[in-house]
């Protein structure tokens, strides 16, 4: 059968209504057979290794809006958790937004207790990249962690959780995403075993 190397075909209409999904989960639990998918949200997704990206630029709103909007996708809000992930996201940015300052939400806070950690992943925050001087908790008030994208860096913040930011979701591919393809209307990702 054509499918039978790949795990499965994502269909991405970019311009369609967009509704929750449950892709990853679906894909998770048909591992060994083809898996055909045209139920997929709006978003024209990233892919930096096993990860894939949403970048929200039409998408304003507090941490917590932010968080609920990516699990609606059926996505999480970005933890950024090493240099090249930090790079991969500040190189896309440049080609996405050239000149223009953009911030956004990540999912790391300190709301829980004293240390910052990332709530999408459950982890503690190693990695970091802070601007100097950050994180200073201006005001006892700033628990949330934005990302300031400008052309020169993608460098961090700690923010006061209600302000409103952009939003960028990532979420994880249970096999490696082997190709995609696009035209203006359509997206295929394709999943192969590793
Ligand atoms: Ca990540
Ligand atoms: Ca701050």
């Amino acid at each position: 059968m054509f499918l039978s190397c790949m795990v499965g075909v994502l269909l991405l209409s970019h311009y369609s209504s967009t509704k929750p999904v449950e892709v990853y989960s679906a894909l998770t639990d048909s591992l060994s057979s083809d898996v055909v998918l045209n139920n997929l949200p709006s978003l024209q997704l990233q892919i930096f290794g096993d990860h894939l990206y949403y970048f929200g630029a039409i998408y304003e709103g507090n941490y917590f809006r932010a968080m609920q909007f990516c699990n609606y996708h059926g996505m999480q809000l970005v933890s950024i958790e090493s240099k090249e992930e930090n790079d991969f996201l500040w190189k896309y940015l440049q080609t996405f937004l050239g000149r223009r300052g953009y911030w956004f939400w990540a999912s790391g806070t300190v709301l829980a207790d004293d240390h910052w950690v990332w709530m999408s992943t459950g982890r503690p925050i190693l990695f970091t990249n802070w601007i100097k001087n950050q994180p200073d908790n201006f005001g006892n008030n700033e628990k949330c962690l934005e990302a300031r994208y400008s052309y020169e860096s993608l460098m961090w913040n700690d923010a006061v959780c209600t302000a409103a930011r952009y939003a960028i979701c990532e979420t994880t591919t249970p096999k490696r995403v082997s190709k995609m393809t696009s035209n203006s209307s359509m997206t295929t990702i394709i999943v192969t075993p590793q």
